[in-house]
């Protein structure tokens, strides 16, 4: 049976992993690229299972099973993302800010700026301003990257980037933000220096403020 993108996002939004992963090998069987699988797939998935919660359709467990489908996913597709042979020119420290668990597409943001030969630090999720701040030192950065997926941990982004600048450090590291709920205006407002709204976006504004140019990705 053709590779059919419907099958994979009922499998992701059902939270059945063998069958994405299943309809994901076969789309690559069949040379679709992987950032289209990502884009027209994986994310309308989540964006569904989103709504479905918000609609009192779907719950806590089956969100996660959801999850659990697009990281599978994502695992099988990281190689062809993040393939470089490139020497890192820049590190980055990434991370989802604290109190908040979604990592999805925090990984996702990590893997494209790997494959823009970029050195990307993870530290994961509820990650707080301290540990931000120790990652910085220790490996020399000279970018921040917050993710967060809630309104209520928004602030956490705020109460990073004061103790960054507290820390003495903000005139060594740049700061971009991004997230579902982060919007231009926040941007400015807690005074980050860019957000970008989804991966590929990312590595566009992660280069530019790195002031690397695009013909060295
Ligand atoms: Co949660 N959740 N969740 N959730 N969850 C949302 C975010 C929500 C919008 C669902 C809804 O109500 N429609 C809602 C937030 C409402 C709000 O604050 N406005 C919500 C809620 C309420 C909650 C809980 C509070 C539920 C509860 O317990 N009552 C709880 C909070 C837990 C916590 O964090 N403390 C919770 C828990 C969870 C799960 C654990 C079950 C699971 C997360 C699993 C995981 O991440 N490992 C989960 C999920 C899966 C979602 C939805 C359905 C999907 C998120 C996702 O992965 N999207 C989400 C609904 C939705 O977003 N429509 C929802 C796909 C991903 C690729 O997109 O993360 O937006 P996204 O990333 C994009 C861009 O935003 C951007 O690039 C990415 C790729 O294009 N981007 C960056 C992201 N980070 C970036 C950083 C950058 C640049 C770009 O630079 C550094």
């Amino acid at each position: 049976m053709a590779f059919s993108v419907d099958v994979l996002k009922q499998a992701v939004i059902a939270g059945n992993s063998s069958g994405a992963l299943d309809a994901t090998r076969q789309a690559l069987s069949e040379q679709v690229p992987p950032d289209w699988l990502i884009d027209q797939g994986l994310i309308p998935a989540m964006s569904e299972v989103g709504k479905l919660f918000e609609e009192g359709d779907l719950y806590i467990p089956e969100m996660m099973v959801a999850a659990r489908a697009m990281q599978a996913c994502l695992y099988i597709l990281k190689p062809m993302l993040s393939e470089t042979d490139l020497k890192p020119q820049a590190s980055v420290v990434l991370g989802t800010v604290k109190g908040d668990m979604h990592d999805i597409g925090k990984n996702l943001v990590r893997m494209m700026l790997q494959g823009a030969g970029l050195e990307v630090i993870d530290l994961g999720t509820d990650v707080s301003p301290e540990e931000f701040i120790h990652a910085i030192h220790a490996h020399a950065a000279k970018l921040v990257g917050l993710s967060a997926l809630l309104t209520t941990t928004m602030t956490s982004m705020q109460t990073t980037i004061q103790a960054i600048e507290q820390a003495g450090l903000r005139g060594q590291v740049k700061i971009m933000i991004g997230g579902a709920p982060v919007t231009e205006s926040f941007t400015r407002q807690i005074k980050a220096d860019g957000y970008a709204p989804d991966a590929t976006q990312a590595v566009r504004l992660a280069r530019s403020l790195l002031g690397l140019g695009w013909e060295d990705a």
